[in-house]
């Protein structure tokens, strides 16, 4: 039986699978051919396609047709997520071997749209370059009194739970299946990675309710995992220890995750943030994280499953007088000694940058540093740090520049993630599911590069508009978003030093918001300078945590990159970057081009209003408003600030407080 394609509530966007995406295939003479649950999600798609656009569809025909498109099941070698695509004499060939690799195909058909039943095309093969691309939802099933339904959510509550309970309808859930199905992405944590009281028993009493969310989730060829405490033999097992050595706490996980596959038989498995940030973890009990990793992984090993240990592990409750201290250097420190020590099915889910997901990071020294590791490289497309989504800041060029920067002789980031790409996601159930219309874009760009990292992203964003948008809008769309990213860096925190935001939300700048707090994140600015010194030479040490020869480009002020400066290195105000300017020239003109950019960018949009329907164009026009105001704020707290400490004025005699 063909599965119905997932209605969407009245008011609710249908992001990039519009159906006039569906308008080339649903015209079509088209024959399906195989059998199995996903083969049936794709004969629903193509038979509602159909019935809006006239074609017909036809099931394992034992004639030959004409067909315009075919559909089957049949090629051996492609895995279950691969598929051919090749059009000979007037009919477009789909093949696969798994039901996956039959929907990613039926999917690239639609993205093709008309170009897929043109001309000839000789057979290509198409093959996801990570088999994990996955999202964490930061999601809590109770409300939390600080970080609510969804910590670091901007897009409304969660999609999977409200006010302490799983959502009773899951048609939304399935609707959010089919666009992340849409853009490569096979699986997802189903809750916030901080667990809480109610979120812990999501393993044990809880499971059923994670059960009907998998099921949901399946047709659409996506996999469930869960975040679980660490402390979950203590909390709910009423056992005296969680220490990983002790033989009841290993035998506890053992049935406890027996449970969990009698009720999920494809469970994707754990995922585990210990020792970070207040999280229960191993070293309470002398044990090291790849004793921690290993009890987990041993539970899960007999029914396929992974653990997702996270690297974000630091000290957060540093002192700040303390200079030896570097949260840079943490993640490396404490994990690269463990290289070879996690088991197989252990993978480690390392940030992509040694902080926490800022404008500008460098890419994380732990990524090239453990050969003999599984690590999967973890992305924010939620916007925490990066406007939450209430700017416009498509991600598409950071992310494409951090896969492709050559962290190993001879490989990417990318192509080192032999772990998979996981993002945090920035969905919830919000009208546009996104809050902002336009950070749509990141979710769908999250998933394209992380089903070919190497992929130009200008294509990607250009896919989504055209699935999304249309053709109207097109030129103004991209010049909307192509630059964003770089805009919002030019009014923010500049040259790499991140953070100066509002301690706790994030939102808005503070220059000093975190310049004496334990969380070690720190800007130095005195009357002579800014930076953080962390060459080898005479500072925190941290550039030599790098092979060659990014060792030795960070570690002197002449040869790190501009954008990276004050990352690397405490400068002066009149030290001269790359570009020709001064620092403090820099950081005055950043700050005046980026609040030129947003008004410009607003402007361009204010120009899209016949071409974007009314709904999505009031939205995105209101949030510019607030954008604009929020990097005026910025631009005149970083400028006054900078200007107060160093008294240099800006060249060009432009106002500043
Ligand atoms: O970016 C920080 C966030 C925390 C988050 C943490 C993490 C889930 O501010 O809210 O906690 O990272 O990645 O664990």
């Amino acid at each position: 039986m063909p599965l119905p394609v997932p209605v969407l509530p009245e008011g609710v966007d249908p992001a990039w699978l519009p159906p006039a995406a569906f308008r080339a295939v649903g015209g079509r003479r088209t024959l399906i051919r195989g059998s199995g649950p996903l083969v049936e999600t794709v004969h629903g798609e193509v038979a509602e396609a159909c019935r809006r656009f006239g074609g017909r569809v036809v099931r394992d025909a034992s004639d030959d047709g004409p067909y315009d498109l075919v559909l089957g099941l049949g090629a051996d070698g492609l895995g279950d997520e691969g598929f051919t695509l090749a059009r000979e004499g007037g009919t477009t060939t789909v093949t696969a071997s798994g039901g996956r690799g039959l929907l990613y195909g039926l999917f690239h058909v639609v993205r093709l749209g008309e170009a897929a039943f043109t001309g000839e095309r000789s057979r290509r093969t198409h093959r996801p370059a990570l088999a994990l691309r996955m999202l964490d939802h930061w999601d809590n099933v109770a409300v939390h009194p600080v970080m609510g339904q969804v910590e670091r959510g901007y897009a409304g509550g969660s999609l999977f739970w409200e006010d302490g309970r799983a959502r009773g309808d899951l048609e939304r859930v399935r609707a959010y299946g089919r666009l992340l199905a849409a853009c490569g992405i096979n699986a997802i944590s189903v809750n916030n990675v901080n667990v809480h009281a109610t979120e812990a028993r999501l393993l044990t009493d809880r499971i059923g309710d994670v059960a009907a969310i998998a099921g949901a989730l399946r047709p659409y060829g996506i996999r469930t995992h869960l975040s679980v405490s660490f402390a979950a033999p203590l909390l709910l097992g009423g056992l005296p220890t969680a220490d990983p050595l002790d033989g009841a706490v290993r035998a506890w996980w053992a049935e406890a995750t027996r449970r969990v596959y009698e009720a999920i038989p494809d469970f994707g498995g754990y995922v585990v943030k210990a020792d970070s940030e207040g999280q229960p973890g191993p070293f309470a009990y002398g044990r090291s994280h790849a004793d921690g990793a290993n009890l987990l992984a041993a539970a899960l090993e007999p029914f396929g499953g992974t653990v997702h240990w996270r690297a974000f592990v630091y000290d957060h409750r540093q002192d700040w007088r303390d200079r030896t201290t570097d949260r840079a250097r943490a993640a490396y420190d404490h994990f690269v000694p463990l290289d070879g020590r996690f088991a197989p099915n252990a993978v480690l889910q390392v940030k992509h940058g040694p902080m926490d997901f800022q404008v500008r990071e460098p890419v994380s020294p732990l990524i090239g540093a453990m050969p003999r590791t599984r690590l999967a490289v973890e992305l924010q497309v939620t916007q925490e740090y990066t406007g939450q989504q209430r700017h416009v800041c498509w991600l598409g060029p950071m992310w494409s520049d951090v896969l492709g920067f050559p962290i190993e002789p001879g490989a990417s980031v990318g192509e080192s993630a032999r772990g998979g790409l996981v993002a945090v996601s920035n969905a919830g159930d919000d009208p546009f599911w996104t809050g902002h219309p336009l950070a749509q874009a990141n979710l769908y760009t999250f998933g394209r590069l992380a089903w070919r990292p190497d992929a130009d992203p200008g294509a990607v964003l250009d896919e989504w508009i055209g699935l999304t948008y249309g053709p109207g809008p097109a030129a103004g769309l991209h010049a909307v978003l192509d630059g964003s990213w770089r805009t919002y860096e030019k009014y923010t925190a500049p040259l790499g030093v991140g953070f100066m935001v509002q301690p706790g939300h994030h939102y808005g700048p503070s220059v000093d918001g975190y310049e004496y707090s334990p969380w070690g994140t720190y800007h130095f600015a005195d009357r002579d300078g800014v930076g953080v010194d962390r060459s080898v030479a005479t500072g925190t040490g941290y550039a030599g945590q790098y092979g060659k020869p990014w060792a030795e480009v960070y570690e002197s002020a002449d040869s790190c990159p501009d954008e990276l400066l004050l990352f690397f290195h405490h400068v002066s105000y009149a030290h001269l970057l790359a570009s020709g300017k001064t620092v403090i020239q820099h950081i005055y003109d950043t700050h005046f081009e980026g609040v030129e950019e947003v008004e410009a960018a607003r402007d361009v949009w204010a120009g899209l209003v016949d071409l974007v329907d009314p709904a999505r164009h009031r939205r995105v026009a209101e949030l510019f408003e607030e954008q604009l105001r929020s990097a005026r704020e910025w631009r005149d707290q970083i400028n006054s600030y900078f200007f107060r400490k160093s008294g240099v004025p800006d060249a060009h005699g432009r106002r500043i407080y």
